[in-house]
């Protein structure tokens, strides 16, 4: 098995996704953060895109590659490591990616009602977050996970997303985002207490989030930020 090297920056949602995947498949990393708004030198060097995560492979006779983008690492992980956490049918497969991406949609969704700081553009918000809920209502089967009794890449792709529009939701109650949808409220039950979720970033993530949601930004606070430091 090649070392793994995960870079991460502790509030972002998209390393989440691929620690999860590590832990899923119980494979070992080690993982560096760095403070994405003071980057070092050799991070800047490293990633292409200048984002994380980005996952350093060392292989067997020492030389390295670099892998960024949290669903290609997510892929690649599931390949070389025992078992899949795709379907087998490259169609099914195709339509379990296509899902991912719509994890991705719902993450900026998410960022942006946890952002909004008026009213009027939260309503906005939660109007498009609730077309994307309602939708993915109808996608989902019998459950527990999106996929059935097993866990996915495509579970992996939405829990930032999920976890972060739980927070919302309990600090914005008049939010109501799981009413009308039991069956992602269910989904999310399911994932919240999972190992692999509960250790998908540091211990105080929440902290980190409050902090960084209910800061003054500019001399606005969102509605969402204004909870929390009421
Ligand atoms: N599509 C990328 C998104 C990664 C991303 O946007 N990461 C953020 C941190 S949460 C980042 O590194 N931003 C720095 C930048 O955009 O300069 C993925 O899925 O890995």
């Amino acid at each position: 098995m090649p070392g793994f090297r995960l870079i991460s920056f502790k509030r972002c949602p998209y390393v989440q996704r691929c620690v999860m995947i590590l832990r899923e498949k119980n494979v070992e990393y080690d993982i560096e953060y760095i403070d994405l708004s003071d980057r070092p030198d050799w991070f800047n060097e490293l990633s292409p895109l200048g984002k994380v995560p980005v996952l350093e492979v060392t292989r067997d006779d020492g030389t390295k590659v670099v892998l960024f983008e949290s669903a290609v690492i997510n892929e690649y992980l599931d390949e070389v490591t025992p078992g899949s956490l795709l379907p087998d049918d490259p169609l099914e497969r195709a339509h379990s990616r296509a899902w991912c991406v719509f994890g991705t949609a719902l993450l900026s969704d998410a960022g942006d009602i946890t952002m909004a700081r008026d009213e009027e553009t939260l309503a906005g918000d939660l109007e498009r977050l609730g077309k994307k809920l309602d939708r993915l209502e109808r996608e989902i089967d019998t459950g527990p996970f999106f996929l059935g009794a097993e866990v996915s890449l495509v579970d992996a792709a939405f829990v930032p997303a999920l976890q972060r529009l739980a927070w919302a939701n309990e600090f914005h109650p008049a939010m109501a985002i799981f009413e009308g949808h039991p069956k992602v409220a269910r989904w999310w039950a399911a994932l919240a207490d999972r190992e692999s979720v509960v250790n998908s970033a540091v211990p105080d993530l929440r902290q980190r989030y409050e902090a960084y949601v209910g800061r003054d930004r500019g001399g606005y606070r969102s509605l969402v930020g204004a909870r929390i430091a009421a």
